[in-house]
């Protein structure tokens, strides 16, 4: 065995995202590199967005862009610098037949399956950017799926259920630049490291706790919450609970997913479908949540079974470890809600 001098202070996580993928896919056999130049594509978003969120406080980026998006939301700056910056960044992979985002109206298509288009990806640039100015944690989350070259319009493409995906992650912009990803066996997580430029590997096989006394939602809407939720939360506080609320789902989904407990944003009075977008938020943090040993509920359905009935639709989540989600189910079925 040859002698190893400096062996002690090299570290063993040099696993880049792009080595990741690649290793990944070689285990298949046929594959033909397509959806790694989609991951290093993200990747590269990813690092592009990490730059101008933390240089955001030097820079004129801060604040309103003055325009509203689809939702008829109030978009940041950086909402919109973040999805220029993802369209540049994925649209020159060939394999990319569509692009769809939460802050446009109408999916972008770039190229027709006999072009090459195999996959679809549909991304939030930057979610919870209301909590950008204020150096918050934000994030950008994203799917992939497959393009059907045989379903003619691109709406009616990227309508499928979650349980389709292909792939999804995000990428947490906090104290740390973190990106997590599932290809549907298991969940990864990388680091950004700055002084290497590149996502490295740092957990392999993320599992959810099976339980923690936590829930994660914004409490002050809940009178407006059905029964069965104000209920699951009464207990939880006579039960020794704690609270952990950001308002970024990305984070807050994040903390849940390492910390175990559940988050969620519930229908309320004045928004029967809650807040959170099917598409851009909901499938891909529940098909993560899933792949690490979780569950993800939309009133009494699992989330990736619905499959949605336009673009920018809307539903109630409730994800996280199987202890607590379970826990949610038996009250709203206790306090009458309907399958
Ligand atoms: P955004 O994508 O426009 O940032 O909105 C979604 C965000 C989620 O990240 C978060 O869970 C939710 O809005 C917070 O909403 P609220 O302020 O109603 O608690
Ligand atoms: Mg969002």
């Amino acid at each position: 065995m040859q002698d190893r001098p400096h062996a002690d202070v090299v570290r063993d996580n040099l696993t880049s995202i792009q080595a990741h993928i690649l290793q990944e896919e070689r285990r298949h056999p046929g594959a033909s590199g397509d959806f790694s130049m989609i991951i290093s594509a993200i990747s590269l978003a990813g690092k592009a967005i990490a730059a101008k969120v933390r240089r955001a406080n030097l820079e004129d980026v801060l604040g309103a862009f003055g325009t509203t998006n689809v939702q008829g939301e109030g978009q940041q700056k950086l909402d919109v610098i973040a999805n220029e910056i993802i369209m540049k960044c994925l649209g020159d992979r060939v394999s990319v037949a569509l692009l769809a985002s939460e802050e446009d109206e109408e999916p972008t298509i770039l190229r027709r399956g006999g072009e090459g288009g195999k996959y679809c990806v549909l991304f939030d640039p930057l979610d919870g950017s209301s909590n950008i100015d204020c150096a918050m944690p934000v994030g950008t989350i994203f799917t992939v799926l497959r393009n059907d070259p045989t379903i003619k319009g691109s709406v009616e493409t990227v309508c499928q259920a979650g349980r389709d995906q292909v792939a999804a992650g995000y990428v947490l912009y906090g104290s740390a630049t973190i990106m997590v990803l599932t290809t549907g066996s298991g969940v990864d997580m990388f680091v950004l490291d700055h002084s290497v430029g590149s996502f490295l590997l740092v957990r392999r096989g993320v599992r959810i706790p099976k339980s923690a006394k936590t829930y994660s939602v914004n409490e002050a809407n809940a009178l407006q919450f059905p029964a069965g939720y104000r209920r699951f939360l009464d207990e939880a506080k006579a039960s020794g609970y704690s609270s952990r609320y950001i308002g970024s789902m990305v984070a807050d989904v994040h903390r849940t997913l390492l910390a175990g407990g559940l988050f969620m944003y519930p229908p309320t009075t004045s928004k029967p479908d809650g807040k959170i977008r099917m598409l851009y938020e909901a499938n891909p943090l529940a098909f993560i949540i899933e792949q690490a040993g979780g569950m993800a509920y939309s009133g009494l359905k699992r989330t990736l079974d619905l499959k949605p009935a336009e673009l920018h639709q809307r539903i109630p989540v409730a994800m996280g470890s199987p202890e607590q989600v379970d826990g949610l189910l038996a009250s709203l079925r206790e306090h009458g809600e309907q399958a």
